[in-house]
């Protein structure tokens, strides 16, 4: 199926050195599935749920040790140490060849080899991107069917002479301590050793579609992003696209399905990526967006009918439910799911699993894994090739303190500032510790393939080209009242929000400017309906000038690890923000 010859000896090659048994090719049809599935049905690395309830629905348990990204094993091999930057994990690429090489030789004896083409972005597209995943995990294979397209339609689309990205993934030990997520960016290559955790082994996502495909970007003037991307529809009929960062577990895909509040009427809000965002200039002199993937891959925790009723209703069919409870009716429930617990279950570990028990049954970080096209609110456009034009782009984290519910940067030079000062606490999505605030530029600290010094200088340098570039503003859903409470309800609330960056995108309203940049003023935002404190409002719109002051400190300190190819532009940004500051 496979014809490029390249392709052909680099799969050749990963045969002999991990020496699987056997050899499959994926070509993504429906029969394909149906014996896949039936295999990881009898091996019990999948369990098939009620059908008639979950029609195509299946559970996965991970190993105990699996469950999120690794960020500390995870690493940039580029010959020089300076092209991976200060931010990433850097090995030399022939040491981590010959390192993980061995781990890999042999590794798949006894096993089956799944050879997966697939397409990150639309096929046809000029802009997208083809890879190979040569994996040796079931769920792998089922997982990428769901995210990328794949099979016979990429085979194709490789014909006899594109590039494409070498991706390996063996399943390994699953011991941590023999696990490396390895990144080659000179050389296109990507290998997984010793992980089945989604992030670690779907090649197509983190690894391709943002740490080679920003390296790219960087290379051929263009954006990966770490963001979602929605379309406002306003009550005057008028759709307006944004696209947001917000680091993992922060809020991108319960922004990107987004239900208006009832008290918002004529508001309508269309879904066209939940992750990841590749930006592009078009010939308006616009910046476009596509969504790279054809799938979604959820935090379940926290959400429900109540907080998501899109995502409840994508995953109803020919989901992947990872690290949840199985309950005894052969349905899956998670915390935050807004039922009641079955009074017994199975819980994400496999154990037997009460209301009672002191651990949530399902982990924080349980995921699912479901088509794009069961979100009933798709936007039509979803799947041009164009994308879609943004007009606005935000920044956010989950932030207790300090950052106010919304602002607007000065322009796109500070609106980079803002991006690159970006900080939130981290979640369960990474093994590290939860609840720890940290700087994360864009969203992008996991994510970015190459020096972030010189993707700053590249944001720089996109601004400068883009004719009308989308207005850049900061959000924060997550700052929390003295008693530890969340002032802002969220969720469809955001949307009054979002009401208030279209207005200004619009030149509808003119703010109030701060020494950070631009808040609502207090009868700009939409409150109706709203049974908030005064007190509450004034404080999510609270610009605290000795709190600021701190962060110019820390931002600095932060400024300093970038060494000589930090772009100076920033550290007169800073130096302007502590000016404003007085
Ligand atoms: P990744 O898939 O890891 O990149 O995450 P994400 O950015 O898509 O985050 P997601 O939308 O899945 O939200 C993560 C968690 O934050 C879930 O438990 C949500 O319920 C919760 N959350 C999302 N939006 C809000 C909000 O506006 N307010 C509050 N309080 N919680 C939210
Ligand atoms: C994230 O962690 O940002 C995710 C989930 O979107 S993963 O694919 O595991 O990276
Ligand atoms: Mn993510």
């Amino acid at each position: 199926m496979i014809r490029n010859p390249e392709a052909r000896q680099w799969i050749e090659e990963m045969i002999s050195l991990c020496k699987p048994d056997n050899v499959v090719w994926i070509d993504g049809s429906d029969e394909e599935r149906r014996r896949l599935e039936e295999e990881a049905f009898r091996t019990g690395e999948l369990h098939q749920l009620d059908q008639q309830k979950l029609p195509g629905c299946v559970l996965h348990r991970t190993a105990h040790n699996d469950v999120a990204r690794t960020e500390h094993l995870t690493f940039i091999c580029t010959r020089r140490q300076e092209d991976a930057g200060p931010t990433n994990n850097w090995m030399d690429p022939q040491e981590a060849y010959s390192k993980v090489g061995a781990m890999f030789d042999g590794s798949m004896k006894g096993r089956t080899m799944y050879v997966i083409p697939f397409i990150m972005g639309v096929p046809g597209s000029p802009f997208n991107k083809i890879g190979i995943e040569l994996t040796d995990s079931i769920y792998v294979v089922l997982n990428m069917r769901i995210m990328t397209r794949m099979g016979k339609v990429a085979a194709d689309e490789l014909g006899t002479d594109r590039e494409f990205t070498k991706g390996l993934h063996c399943r390994g030990e699953l011991d941590i301590n023999r696990r490396y997520i390895l990144h080659f960016p000179e050389d296109n290559t990507i290998w997984s050793y010793g992980s089945g955790y989604g992030g670690n082994v779907l090649l197509g996502k983190k690894c391709l579609a943002l740490r080679i495909a920003s390296y790219l970007g960087w290379q051929e003037g263009w954006l990966a992003e770490h963001m979602l991307i929605v379309g406002v529809q306003s009550p005057d009929g008028e759709t307006t696209y944004i696209a947001g960062a917000f680091p993992s577990a922060c809020g991108k895909t319960n922004l990107a399905m987004l239900v208006p509040p009832e008290s918002m009427p004529g508001y309508k809000v269309f879904t066209v990526g939940d992750d990841i965002a590749w930006l592009r200039i078009g010939s308006d002199g616009r910046l476009w967006a596509v969504n790279p993937e054809a799938g979604f891959f959820g935090v379940l925790p926290g959400t429900s009918y109540k907080t998501n009723p899109n995502a409840m209703e994508t995953m109803k069919r020919d989901t992947i439910f990872t690290n949840v409870v199985l309950t005894p009716e052969n349905t899956v429930w998670w915390e935050g799911m807004g039922v009641d617990p079955p009074a017994r279950g199975i819980d994400w570990k496999g154990n037997e699993w009460t209301p009672d028990s002191p651990e949530p049954g399902a982990h924080p970080n349980a995921r699912f894994t479901a088509p794009a096209r069961n979100c009933p609110m798709m936007d039509p456009r979803w799947e041009d090739a164009a994308g879609v034009p943004i007009s606005a782009i935000l920044f956010g984290g989950r932030r207790a303190r300090l950052a106010p519910l919304v602002y607007e940067s000065l322009d796109w030079e500070h609106g980079t500032f803002v991006g690159a000062t970006m900080a939130s606490e981290t979640t369960a999505a990474a093994t590290a510790a939860a609840g720890v605030l940290r700087r994360d530029p864009m969203a992008m600290l996991p994510f970015c393939g190459y020096n972030m010094a010189r993707y700053f200088r590249h944001w720089l340098e996109m601004g400068k080209k883009i004719a009308s570039p989308p207005r850049i503003f900061h959000v924060n859903w997550f700052k929390r009242n003295a008693q530890g409470e969340f002032l802002w309800p969220g969720f469809g609330d955001n949307l009054r929000a979002l009401e208030w960056v279209i207005r200004r995108c619009r030149g509808e309203v003119s703010g109030t400017e701060t020494p950070i940049g631009v808040v609502p003023a207090a009868d700009e935002l939409n409150l109706n309906g709203l049974d908030l404190e005064p007190e509450a409002i004034r404080e999510l719109l609270a610009v605290d000038r000795d709190a600021w002051r701190e962060e110019a400190d820390s931002i600095e300190e932060f400024f300093a690890k970038f060494g000589e190819e930090f772009p100076q532009e920033l550290n007169a940004q800073l130096a302007a923000l502590r000016r404003r500051l007085g």
